[in-house]
């Protein structure tokens, strides 16, 4: 059945399995596992006949789609919207949603911009900042695991990190929320996002008036060197804005939810602290906070053997390949001992998360925290999800901890 929200009228490719999955349901949402494996298990590229899409959800299809960046182009969005067909709707990445080479422009300014001595610089305020909250919340015993650490950790600390001002720091997160709902169909959900967020104001924030000392005016010194244009400076910041806050938001609370539904990890974590980056990564891994992305095919070609046509859309089913059982053993066990390298939770190829760095130094810092003054971890009432297009996460993790 064909949704309200199609963009596309293309028939299915010969020969390609056609499923009726809707990934942007409310249904999906609530349990995707099922219909990952229903994904997975149909063939290495089937039809998405309810959007008129491709979509690859086994590990090795979505590795060959996201490293092949000549066949599996960006910069025609990796939304489902089709930037050539559909006309942009704001001004696009010059990263996110872009090809070399000016992706790799972008990308150099930008991991100078995260490099490991910068993030080292920042480290001991963002350690500080993760044992003051994790205190107070250990001494309150109860809280919301997202609210009170996940949402409120990231809040502290990144826009500062940014040197960003402080007015209408509030309207980072529902812009986030519209911004990540707007990579899906134009549904309920993005529709009801967007009328309490909007483009214009994440843009002014990245103009160098709005910043003070931090990574946005390092990003403004690139272009005073030349290394970019002044005026693409401001989308750079928007870049980092957009993309280093609720993907942290929900990765810590992935981590917190992990280590609360599974009690037994929580324990070989206070065994062995050294975990702790694991431990991230491995929730990483296992709810993958960033659940799908878009490519556009730029000729045609095949995947797995099944024809692939220039001009259509492939989503990239990056939760499902994180718990592929064709990759990974005990693929649906959250295990922080095991190794995660090469999990897809924050890409792969030339547009793998730039600020993975910066990512993993504050999950690493919140649980240092955690370990040394909680003993215990344990869910204390209603566990409630929250839906969008592209993100995974809950909305309330409500927790009782037993202090040290
Ligand atoms: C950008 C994938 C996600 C973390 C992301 C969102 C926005 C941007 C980049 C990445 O605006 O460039």
């Amino acid at each position: 059945m064909l949704s309200p929200h199609a963009l596309y009228d293309s028939a299915p490719p010969p020969q390609v399995p056609v499923l009726d999955i809707d990934p942007f349901s409310a249904a999906f949402f609530d349990d995707p596992y099922p219909a990952h494996a229903a994904m997975r298990d149909a063939g290495p590229f089937v039809w998405l006949e309810r959007y008129n899409v491709g979509a690859v959800a086994r590990y090795a299809d979505v590795r060959e789609v996201l490293t092949d960046w000549g066949r599996f182009s960006s910069a025609r969005g990796v939304g489902m919207e089709d930037f050539e067909r559909h006309g942009r709707f704001r001004l696009p990445s010059l990263i996110l949603e872009a090809d070399p080479p000016l992706h790799s422009r972008s990308r150099g300014v930008l991991s100078r911009a995260l490099s490991p001595p910068v993030l080292k610089m920042l480290r001991a305020r963002f350690a500080t900042e993760a044992e003051t909250m994790v205190e107070a919340l250990a001494a309150r015993r109860r809280f919301d695991a997202i609210a009170d650490l996940a949402e409120r950790y990231p809040l502290r600390v990144f826009p500062d990190a940014m040197g960003m001002k402080r007015e209408g720091r509030e309207k980072l997160l529902p812009h986030a929320e519209m911004l990540f709902n707007s990579f899906g169909p134009r549904n309920a959900l993005f529709e009801a996002s967007r009328a309490k967020a909007s483009f214009e104001w994440i843009e002014e924030q990245g103009r160098r008036e709005n910043l003070s000392a931090g990574l946005g005016l390092v990003i403004h010194e690139a272009a005073d060197r030349g290394e970019i244009g002044h005026d693409e400076a401001p989308l750079l910041v928007r870049a980092l804005l957009q993309a280093g806050l609720d993907t942290t938001v929900n990765a810590i609370g992935a981590t917190l939810y992990c280590l609360a539904r599974f009690p037994d990890q929580w324990t070989r974590l206070r065994e062995e602290p050294a975990l702790a980056k694991p431990a991230f990564d491995e929730a990483i891994r296992f709810e993958s906070p960033v659940q799908t992305f878009f490519r556009t095919v730029t000729r045609d070609t095949e995947i797995g053997g099944a024809p692939v046509r220039e001009g259509d859309k492939i989503l990239m089913m990056l939760a499902a390949a994180n718990r592929d059982p064709r990759r990974w053993s005990e693929a649906d066990r959250y295990d922080i001992a095991r190794s995660t390298t090469g999990h897809v939770g924050f890409g792969s190829g030339i547009h793998q998360c730039v600020g993975q760095i910066l990512a993993r130094m504050e999950g690493e810092l919140v649980l240092d925290a955690l370990l040394r003054r909680v003993k215990r971890i344990r869910i204390a009432g209603e566990v409630v999800r929250r839906h969008n297009n592209t993100l995974r996460g809950l909305a309330s993790l409500p927790v009782e901890v037993e202090p040290l």
